[in-house]
């Protein structure tokens, strides 16, 4: 099937209206794991964890070893990726609790209005974690705003995180399968009466929390945040995968007359790692191999979807996560013990949560079936680089400040990346630019013990030459200080802000 789309100019002077040439517009489909580490794709170096499906994009596409996340958890990535906006103009942009509002201001510019300008249909199957409604949502009516608000056509989305209530999927803004005479209450201060909790009915659990997560539990699992009732419409964990997959492939076939869009975020393997039984046991890695098993597998029936439907060669596919990985994360899950020589960072220091460079750098690659040739890129490339590059495939004149226009970087064309981009983890951001990275001195511990990850606090600068120090095991802001200040200044003028000021704004 063909996507055309007529441009039509019209000339006012002479009333008359000139048919342009047709452009072809491809369909554009967003993978978006959600905690998958640089590490932990074949393509990436992984040997005893299997993604044969990631490896095939990578290895058929281009596969960026510079490519970037906005921030090192989920809602400012997700945020940055969707709007083109660093996460870290938006001070709601941080790990967001399911009962949150929308933190896209829906005047705002997005990915899915910007290609719904342009005629495409647009759909996001997944893992939301962006807020919803405006003010404290009831789950018994419809829920606005939300994906709908922002461009999204359909929208079949989990609002925050697995490990976190309401344990419901939301289809349009309505609580999908919900019954009338068993509503959903959900709150994130106090429990229900006689709702039984992590921490009170340990016995009622089949996965353990260690830190955090202690709160209502729902098959077996104690969450985030407490919730009631909807009984009729609570997901089933181990089903998740392939619940967001079924409607990923109905959202492609009822539009694959049309061009599309589609984010399809998953779940995997961010904690509770819950993989259907099909997979248990297939990494020998325990549930977090397993899930990176199960996700891999999820990304090959939607190629095969693609390929059925004959619009594999029409059809842009980027793959990438929304923040570095993370071993334990609140549940004892066997992550940690049976990890054995996995390296889920690669060769990069840090991880989930961290300023390093596995908080953000992460597995990034775009597959185009005999239009990307398959080439390894050095470039360096942010998921903010998206919305304006996008635009400029789908003949879209928006852009958006932050956000710059890759197009050719993305289609394997040019190696010319980014000069310079700011990384963020919890608010706290560094600059890298070219081959080096600079830290500013940060409060905070220099490791988040619970999580065992290095978060890239330290009292001194931080200076890093990662081309020929790629794990980041040698500081040479004292040895390099003209490097230094040209860092500081840089990053001074993209922040907007004195080091000094920064340093008062971001020492926690
Ligand atoms: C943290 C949770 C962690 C995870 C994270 C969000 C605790 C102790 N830890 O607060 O388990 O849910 O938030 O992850 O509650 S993210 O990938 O969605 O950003
Ligand atoms: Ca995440």
């Amino acid at each position: 099937m063909k996507n055309l789309l007529l441009a039509t100019t019209c000339l006012t002077v002479t009333g008359a209206c000139k048919q342009e040439k047709p452009v072809l517009l491809p369909n554009i489909v967003i993978i978006y794991a959600d905690d998958l580490g640089y590490g932990d794709v074949g393509a990436y170096g992984a040997t005893r964890l299997k993604t044969p499906n990631l490896d095939k994009l990578a290895n058929g596409g281009v596969r960026f070893t510079n490519g970037y996340a906005t921030s090192a958890t989920s809602t400012p990535s997700r945020y940055a990726l969707l709007t083109g906006q660093y996460p870290w103009r938006n001070r709601e942009a941080k790990i967001l609790p399911g009962s949150a509002p929308l933190i896209i201001d829906t005047a705002q510019m997005t990915i899915p209005k910007m290609l719904k300008q342009k005629g495409y249909n647009t759909g996001v199957v997944g893992k939301w974690h962006l807020g919803l409604g405006s003010g404290i949502v009831d789950w018994n009516r419809h829920i606005s705003p939300g994906p709908n608000e922002l461009g999204f056509d359909y929208a079949y989305i989990m609002a925050a995180t697995q490990d976190r209530t309401p344990t419901v999927f939301v289809e349009n803004g309505l609580v999908a399968g919900l019954k009338k005479d068993d509503p959903l209450f959900v709150d994130y201060e106090k429990n229900f009466e006689g709702e039984p909790t992590g921490l009170d009915s340990p016995q009622l659990c089949t996965m353990k929390w260690h830190h955090g997560h202690n709160n209502s539990i729902h098959n077996g699992i104690p969450r985030i945040g407490f919730q009631k009732g909807g009984k009729s419409a609570l997901w089933v964990d181990e089903e998740m995968a392939d619940n967001f997959l079924a409607k990923a492939q109905q959202y492609i076939q009822e539009n694959k007359s049309k061009p599309f869009f589609l984010y399809y975020a998953l779940q995997q393997p961010h904690v509770p790692r819950t993989p259907n039984q099909r997979f248990v046991g297939a990494s020998g890695m325990g549930p977090r191999g397993d899930a990176i098993v199960e996700a891999d597998w999820c990304v090959g029936e939607l190629i095969k979807t693609l390929e059925k439907e004959g619009l594999l060669e029409n059809t842009l596919i980027i793959f990438s996560s929304d923040n570095g990985p993370v071993l334990n994360d609140g549940y004892y899950d066997d992550a940690v013990e049976k990890l054995g020589d996995h390296k889920p960072t690669g060769p990069l220091r840090g991880g989930k949560y961290s300023l390093l460079e596995a908080g953000t750098r992460v597995p990034f690659m775009a597959y185009w079936k005999g239009k990307i040739k398959p080439m390894v890129s050095d470039a360096v490339i942010s998921h903010i680089d998206l919305l304006s590059s996008l635009a400029k495939l789908a003949d879209s004149e928006t852009r958006v400040p932050d956000s710059q226009e890759l197009l050719d970087v993305l289609m394997g064309k040019s190696s010319q990346g980014r000069e310079e981009l700011i990384l963020e983890a919890s608010s706290k951001t560094a600059l890298r630019k070219g081959d080096w990275v600079m830290i500013p001195p940060y409060k905070g511990p220099a490791v988040q013990t619970q999580v065992n990850i290095e978060l890239g606090n330290s009292k001194e600068f931080q200076l890093y030459n990662i081309k020929e120090d790629i794990g980041q095991r040698e500081n040479l802001a004292k040895s390099h200080p003209e490097k230094l200040q040209e860092m500081i200044k840089t990053f001074e003028a993209i922040r907007g802000t004195k080091s000094q000021e920064v340093e008062q704004l971001e020492l926690k």
